[in-house]
């Protein structure tokens, strides 16, 4: 058998609506439930974003620490990394509430992104305390990758000591403004990052399910989820995200990769060992 595959479920994000799909979960036992339908399906890892009761994304703590809460409940061992990404337009104050949690983890966009029609703003002043609030914190980060100059930024926040020296990448790819969902793609950005670090990819909408298949050939690990992607084939709606998680788990096996479970995630990404 190959490397454990780590296995990340998006189950949420903020721009996914039930207009597009039914099967989003918005409330926090709903959340909960998708957490353990992907949990059984072989996700280790919950993306975590959190809608009001009217389905708008927000950044609350109160309402991260009820979803938080819930998902325990239904898989004590999961990991739940919370977004600071939230939604475009949100400022610091909203977009760091969930940090005061102290999650186990938790991602970091290192670089602004033209999003659609939107643009997903990230100053440097804004990264460096977002990353700042995680290493006191002990928060192991994710960095998001929406582009390739983002990695550069993350190569100088690891020497400013405000990133790990090894951290974990996120390639989101396919975003409308950001990086391409081609292969070629991925393998410059997996030639851009640090030697020893880890790497998963998260394909935006028709990318999701090609790249997940090559980011396990290359030794990587996958994001999947509502929050990406809401197709399991062209037109065909996902029933939720533990049906993309189950494709993967799928897809690795025939790679003979296994899904890595939450512990052994903990230790592929050094989890609990960052921070002051
Ligand atoms: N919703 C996107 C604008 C993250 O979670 O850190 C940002 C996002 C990234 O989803
Ligand atoms: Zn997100």
């Amino acid at each position: 058998m190959g490397d454990p595959l780590i296995i990340t479920a998006a189950i949420v994000g903020a721009e996914t609506t039930r207009d597009q799909t039914p099967f989003l979960p918005i409330t926090p036992s709903e959340i909960a439930e998708e957490a353990r339908r992907c949990f059984a399906e072989g996700a280790s890892i919950i993306h975590l974003h959190v809608r009001k009761k009217d389905g708008t994304p927000t950044q609350d703590k109160e309402v991260f620490k009820s979803a938080i809460t819930a998902i325990k409940e239904q898989c004590p061992d999961i990991i739940v990394q919370v977004s600071t990404g939230g939604a475009v337009g949100m400022s610091f104050e909203e977009r760091s509430q969930p940090l005061l949690l102290n999650p186990e983890m938790a991602t970091l966009t290192t670089g602004t992104v033209n999003f659609g029609d939107e643009v997903f703003l990230n100053p440097l002043p804004m990264i460096k305390d977002l990353a700042t609030m995680m290493k006191k914190r002990g928060i192991t980060p994710e960095v998001e990758i929406f582009d390739s100059g983002m990695i550069e930024t993350a190569k100088y926040l690891i020497k400013k000591g405000l990133l790990p020296e090894h951290p974990h990448f996120d390639f989101v790819m396919g975003v409308p403004g950001g990086i391409g969902g081609d292969l070629e793609c991925l393998k410059f950005l997996i030639s851009r990052i640090p030697k020893g670090s880890t790497f998963s990819v998260a394909g935006v909408g028709k990318y999701e399910l090609p790249l997940a298949k090559e980011a396990i050939k290359l030794n990587g690990h996958v994001r999947v989820g509502l929050e990406d992607n809401i197709y399991i084939k062209k037109g065909v709606l996902a029933k939720g995200s533990w049906e993309l998680v189950q494709e993967v788990a799928k897809m690795a096996k025939d790679e003979k990769r296994l899904p890595a479970t939450p512990d052994e995630t903990r230790e592929i990404l050094k989890i609990g060992r960052w921070g002051d």
